[in-house]
């Protein structure tokens, strides 16, 4: 009996030891065929029939300034879409410019580039991500298209180093004389310096004697500091 149903093809090829998921990943069709391969575990992305985007994930460096994504259309028809960035943890005025646009596309255009404007800052953060959409402008509420490839997701790269506080000299002796001594501590900020960043720092007391001034407290290092200066009485 030949298989009809595409669960039942599916079974055949895997009985047979067949290996060919071509057809299932770039398969056109319905929210009831997702369900039925999903049913048999394998992901089917489902596209939109008239648009969607050509590309699902785009990641960018936060220095680039821009990010381009390009929106594919499948009819030959004219066809008028919007197309809007959706916040996730990169937030709008932050991390992007808020986009959102009508746009018409004639009949023998075929693909449209949209261009969004990324922010830098110095600060180091984890890398941040937000969504690009393709809505309905003439359905009440306007809401996303139908289908995977109608959302894309982009990531921005963070590129900042904020660096590492450490003392120049591991050890620094003070000889006792008899009167107050001042002794200098270089605190240095290395492989990197992008951003404010602070450490605490404390003295701790070794043995019984306290022949020296406490010295407790947070120290900034701002943007692009490389050392700095720490004075102690002994
Ligand atoms: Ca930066
Ligand atoms: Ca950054």
């Amino acid at each position: 009996m030949q298989p009809e149903t595409l669960l039942e093809r599916f079974e055949a090829k895997r009985a047979a030891g067949i290996s060919n998921n071509k057809e299932f990943l770039d398969i056109k069709g319905t929210e009831g065929l997702k369900g039925q391969m999903a049913a048999i575990g394998v992901a089917a992305e489902i596209k939109n029939e008239n648009i969607g985007f050509k590309c699902m994930h785009y990641s960018v460096t936060e220095s680039n300034g821009f990010v381009e994504i390009t929106v594919v259309k499948r009819v030959t028809s004219d066809f008028t879409f919007g197309i809007r960035t959706v916040e996730d943890t990169a937030k709008m005025g932050s991390e992007f410019e808020a986009f959102n646009k009508i746009i018409e596309m004639p009949g023998r255009q075929m693909e449209e580039t949209v261009k969004i404007t990324i922010f830098d800052n110095n600060d180091w953060q984890p890398d941040q991500i937000f969504f690009v959409e393709l809505y309905d402008p003439a359905e009440n509420g306007m809401p996303r298209y139908k289908g995977d490839d109608t959302k894309c997701k982009i990531t921005i790269l963070d590129e900042d180093f904020p660096g590492q506080l450490c003392f120049e000299e591991p050890q620094i002796t003070a000889l006792k004389s008899g009167q107050t001594q001042t002794i200098t501590l270089k605190v240095l900020r290395v492989e990197g310096s992008d951003g404010n960043i602070s450490c605490t720092v404390s003295t701790e007391q070794v043995n019984k004697s306290s022949d020296f001034s406490a010295l407790d407290g947070v120290q900034p290092a701002l943007p692009g500091q490389h050392y700095q200066h720490m004075t102690r009485q002994v």
